[in-house]
Formats: C-alpha cells, sequence, structure tokens
C-alpha cells in the first residue's frame, strides 16, 4: 500500500517484505490443520474482501491523523499495527444477527458491521448529527449490533456476557464479542465476566488483545502470568494467535464462533501483536521511550497489512487486484471525511447534553427494531 511520510511510523515508511516473514506467515497457518482448513475456503473475492477492510481500518486511522495534524481535532485513538486483531475476529461474525462491543481501538469493527466512514468521522467532530449527538466519540449502533465502545476498561466483558446470556435464553442462534485488552485484563469486571460466560456456558468470544502496553505501562510492569494460560484457568476453550497475520486470526475466529453457536460454550482468542504508536496521537513520543527502538523494528516488519499484501500476491493474486482495491477505498474514505467536515458547524448547544441521554425508551426502541440487543 502507500505510505504517508507525514503519518505512518518510520518502521511502515521504509517497508518491504521479507522473504522469510512471509514464509513464516503461511507457515503460521499451516501449522493448525484446523485453522488451515477455515482460511483455505477463502475465495479469492474474500480474500480481497479482507484486504479492503485492513485497508479501510488503516485509512481510517490515516485520516484522523491528518485531523490531527491540521488541527480539525486534538488527539484520536488509533489502531496502527492491530488491524488484523480487529479485522480477522469480525470476519468470523455474521454482521447481520451477531453483536460486538469493541474497544476504541477496535474502530475497524464498526465499519464492518455496518457503519458508515462518514459516520465513523463524524464522532470525533462530535456534531448533533454524529451517531451519539455529539455527546461522546465512543460511538455505537444498537441496530448493527455494535455496543460503543464503554471507557471504563474490562466492564465490556460483562456486557457482552450479559448480552449473550439473553441470546443463550431466548434459545437464539447469535454470539456476543468483545475485546479485551492486555490492560483490561487486570480488571475486577474481566475476571467476573469471564467466570459467569464460563459456568453459564454462554455464547461469548473474548478477544484478549495483547498489544503488550496499557497506556504507558508495559505488559511485564502490569502482570506477572502468561495471558495465554488464562482461559484454561477459567474453563474456556482458547486459541492463541499472531495478531499480525489476520488470515490466523480469522481461522481461529471461525472456530470459536463455530463452537459458540453450537452451544458448547464460551471461546477466547489470545493474540499477541504491538501497538505502533501512543496511546492515542498525544503521546506518541512516549510510547518510543517506553519500549526499546528494537521492538518498534521487529513489529515494524510485521505490518499486518504489506505481510497480507505479499502473502497474496506470493499465492498468485495480481498487484493490479490490490492497487485497485487501494484505489477505491482511498477515495471512499477521503470522500467520507469530507462529508464529515460538511456537519462541522452541527455543534450542539452545551445544554443539549443534560436532555438527550439515552434513555430506556432508546434502548428498547432499538430493541424492537433489531430484536435483542440488550
Ligand atoms: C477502569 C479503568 N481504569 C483506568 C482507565 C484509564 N485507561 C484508559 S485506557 C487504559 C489502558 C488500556 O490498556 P489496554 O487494556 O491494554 O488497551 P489498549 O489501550 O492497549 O488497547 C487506561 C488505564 C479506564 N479507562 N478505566
Ligand atoms: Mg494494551
Amino acid at each position: 500500500m502507500k505510505r504517508y511520510p507525514a503519518f505512518d511510523p518510520p518502521e511502515y515508511l521504509r517497508w518491504s517484505a521479507d522473504p522469510d516473514l512471509v514464509r513464516a506467515y503461511g507457515d503460521t497457518i499451516a501449522a493448525d490443520p484446523d485453522r488451515a482448513r477455515v482460511v483455505e475456503g477463502l475465495s479469492d473475492g474474500a480474500l480481497l474482501s479482507l484486504y479492503r477492510d485492513l485497508l479501510r481500518t488503516r485509512l481510517h486511522d490515516i485520516g484522523l491523523k491528518r485531523w490531527v495534524r491540521t488541527g480539525v481535532i486534538s488527539k484520536a485513538w488509533l489502531g496502527t499495527g492491530e488491524e488484523g486483531v480487529t479485522v480477522g475476529t469480525v470476519r468470523a461474525l455474521e454482521p447481520d444477527r451477531d453483536v460486538v462491543s469493541p474497544m476504541i481501538r477496535n474502530a475497524g469493527a464498526l465499519h464492518m458491521m455496518g457503519m458508515s466512514l462518514a459516520d465513523m468521522f463524524r464522532g470525533y467532530l462530535a456534531t448533533s448529527d454524529s451517531p451519539s449527538r455529539g455527546r461522546d466519540l465512543h460511538i455505537g449502533d444498537l441496530q448493527r449490533g455494535v455496543i460503543q465502545p464503554i471507557s471504563h476498561m474490562g466492564t465490556s466483558v460483562t456486557v457482552v456476557t450479559g448480552v449473550a446470556m439473553a441470546f443463550r435464553n431466548r434459545g437464539e442462534s447469535r454470539v456476543a464479542m468483545t475485546w479485551v485488552g492486555d490492560g483490561a485484563t487486570r480488571t475486577a469486571a474481566c475476571h467476573e465476566g469471564l467466570n459467569l460466560a464460563a459456568v453459564q456456558d454462554l455464547p461469548v468470544v473474548f478477544v484478549i488483545q495483547n498489544n503488550q502496553v496499557a497506556l504507558g505501562t508495559r505488559l511485564e510492569e502490569h502482570g506477572a502470568g502468561d495471558l495465554h494460560a488464562w482461559p484454561a484457568m477459567y474453563g474456556i476453550e482458547s486459541w492463541s494467535c499472531d495478531g499480525n497475520n489476520v488470515l490466523d486470526v480469522y481461522g481461529a475466529t471461525r472456530l470459536a464462533v463455530d463452537r459458540c453457536r453450537a452451544g458448547e460454550g464460551p471461546a477466547a482468542l489470545v493474540v499477541d501483536t504491538f501497538r505502533m504508536g501512543g496511546h492515542a496521537t498525544h503521546d506518541e513520543r512516549e510510547a518510543r521511550e517506553t519500549f526499546p527502538a528494537e521492538l518498534f523494528e521487529h513489529w515494524g516488519r510485521r505490518d499486518p497489512v504489506g505481510l497480507f499484501e505479499a502473502y497474496l500476491v506470493g499465492r498468485g493474486t495480481a498487484e493490479e487486484a490490490l492497487q485497485s482495491v487501494e484505489a477505491e477505498v482511498t477515495e471512499e474514505m477521503d470522500a467520507a471525511a469530507d462529508e464529515a467536515l460538511r456537519s462541522r458547524d452541527r455543534i450542539p448547544p452545551p445544554e443539549q447534553a443534560l436532555y438527550d441521554g439515552f434513555s430506556e425508551g432508546d434502548v428498547l426502541v432499538g430493541l424492537k427494531r433489531r430484536p435483542v440487543v440488550i
């Protein structure tokens, strides 16, 4: 993909495919015959569609960074380097019946579940026509099965466990999913939710997204154990994944989702990846000081978009096909940002926040139109 000198991490600017890593990419998929079978079932069109979602997710970050640099907004929370986790997991769901509760880091889940890119940009502008009507940049859409990201880390675990309990009680073949950062795993809510889901055999997939940092605290500073060993501790079936390999994540998540739909109880993915920037755009320099440069180098060589491109080309996809998807997505993203900017002066008056909160009525309306979210 095109690289953006003003916005990309330096490791991506000088990126070129390392043949050993491209070979290892394929080996990772082949290492688990069950995952390999799922991945082999993907058509060329489905692979290109995964590529489109990876690009949308990356270019949404680039669009937000451009807004920060040009003074449109003051900061943005990005998922650069972690796109494979969001795209691989959401792709394994059925957007018209499943429910997700993403972290702000999983913005890709929003467009993959059907929210518009313009709405995603409008969320950051806090306009009265944004999905939260200007109240919050954590945006969701219950009609599309997206619970807005919850600022209080770890609590989405208990929320999706409740959603999955409703699905189970109503005998519906629906799955709930949430992502739990390595930092969020340290919260009480996370433990309570995992335990309840396990003991109740609920159809919920927990994606433990280990990007090795919580704000400015490194993984080894906030936890001593091995996250890959956690699900078993709760009696939850789990898969370990390479988060920078979208196909590995997709293959494992399909197995996890199938298990949930078959009524066999919850599942977890423990996914290793790396945050290629700051917690948000304001602390990118601090993030560089938090980790040794070699770690950025290591993960930078494993750019989930670049590696997927190289893998696809290696198995016969024409480079022109990838370029044409990229041209389409770039155009679509620019148009969405422009559309959102046209709403820029629609800022609700401050007192609106007092009257325009979500009411029980809002939730019920959502429930009536799209049965059983909560
Ligand atoms: C309960 C709670 N404690 C603290 C915070 C402040 N906070 C926001 S994000 C964050 C770190 C999250 O780290 P992690 O769960 O690893 O997710 P990541 O940002 O790395 O994706 C913290 C401590 C919060 N939002 N909620
Ligand atoms: Mg983290």
